[in-house]
């Protein structure tokens, strides 16, 4: 074992393309908190379930898929993994490197990753390599540069990293004993919802699968690639996704369907989550709970939205967002102000 809580890798081992022995690279990821919303259900007009992905080890879903695609590449001899990140991959691979003891090296747009994943990147000693450019960009140029050199490209269109994202939908349909009418996801180079519906096919299920974008990037929605993508929630500003058709046979085969959502929605969702359910979650992430809101799940009657990383990813977000602190001075008469108001 490499952890005290079993790993995605030892709880699904038959499930995955790994066999006893294989190396096994892992924090204890996966296994995380589903939980009920009452106030998003009541506006929802049905059932939602949150599914609380910041709780992986470094913050966000992308663990599920690096334990995956780090181990394969030290089982093939790597030395060295290199992805290109608006941030999440970027903390996950520079982590799950570390562990490893391989190099690792990250390409994020420059300027345009939340202060968080850029700590991580560098606090776990990748090179951490700022683009000047989108992260569209970013990824053709590191498939290039795998090309031509012997390094593991870690992002989802490795395969490795789709087979560990898939486990957390063997998770819904344990927590929820298999009755589940719709997931809605946030949706950005589309592996996500792409290794979702795979893992619920293989497990027989076949809930609608609901996909969200930022009307900034919203290709998948539009039908065209979008050159410069924008919008407040960074770790979906992408124009291009790897996963384009996988994703939308997805949202195809299981009736479902993507839309898109406005800035102004996701932070509303955003904040909203914080304030009423409890639940800090990053900007992209409350796009699937925005999505729902706005656009509904068909008529399904209990549904999951994917809460995909961490509030605490993004600080600056949040405090641009959030009220403001009272000043008080140390006395027993200002603090009565201050806290009763
Ligand atoms: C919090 O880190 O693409 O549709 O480079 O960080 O599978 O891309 C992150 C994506 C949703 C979208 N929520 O998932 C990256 C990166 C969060 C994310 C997505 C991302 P995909």
């Amino acid at each position: 074992m490499n952890s005290s809580r079993p790993g995605l890798i030892e709880r699904y081992r038959d499930r995955l393309p790994f066999e006893p022995g294989d190396p096994v690279v892992s924090m204890g990821e996966g296994s995380t908190p589903l939980v009920r919303a009452d106030h998003v259900s009541e506006l929802a007009g049905c059932e939602v379930w949150l599914k609380l992905e910041g709780l992986n080890p470094t913050g966000s879903f992308k663990d599920r898929g690096m334990t995956c695609a780090v181990s394969a590449a030290v089982r093939e001899g790597a030395q060295a993994v290199i992805c290109a990140s608006t941030g999440n991959t970027a903390a996950s691979a520079a982590a799950y490197a570390a562990r490893a003891g391989l190099t690792g090296a990250v390409i994020v747009p420059e300027g345009k990753i939340a202060t968080g994943k850029l700590a991580q990147a560098l606090m776990h000693g990748a090179r951490v390599i700022a683009l000047r450019g989108n992260f569209d960009q970013a990824l053709e140029l590191v498939r290039e540069l795998c090309g031509r050199h012997p390094i593991a490209l870690v992002n989802s269109v490795n395969d490795f990293r789709l087979e560990g994202q898939k486990t957390a939908a063997f998770e819904v349909l344990e927590d929820l004993g298999g009755e589940v009418d719709a997931v809605c996801l946030p949706v950005g180079n589309a592996g996500n919802i792409t290794a979702y519906w795979k893992g619920f096919v293989e497990a027989g299920a076949a809930p609608a699968m609901y996909g969200f974008q930022a009307e900034g990037a919203a290709p998948l929605v539009t039908g065209r690639r979008v050159d410069k993508p924008e919008t407040v929630a960074s770790a979906i500003r992408i124009g291009n996704p790897a996963r384009w058709e996988e994703a939308m046979a997805a949202m195809r085969d299981s009736r479902g369907a993507v839309n898109a959502v406005s800035d102004e929605q996701i932070l509303d969702a955003y904040r909203m989550l914080a304030s009423r359910e409890g639940v800090f979650c990053e900007p992209a992430s409350a796009t699937s709970v925005a999505g729902l809101l706005h656009h509904r799940a068909g008529g399904a009657r209990r549904v999951v939205c994917v809460l995909s990383g961490h509030g605490l990813k993004d600080p600056q977000t949040a405090l641009e967002q959030a009220g403001s602190v009272v000043p008080c001075e140390a006395t027993i008469e200002a603090v009565e102000r201050a806290v009763l108001g």
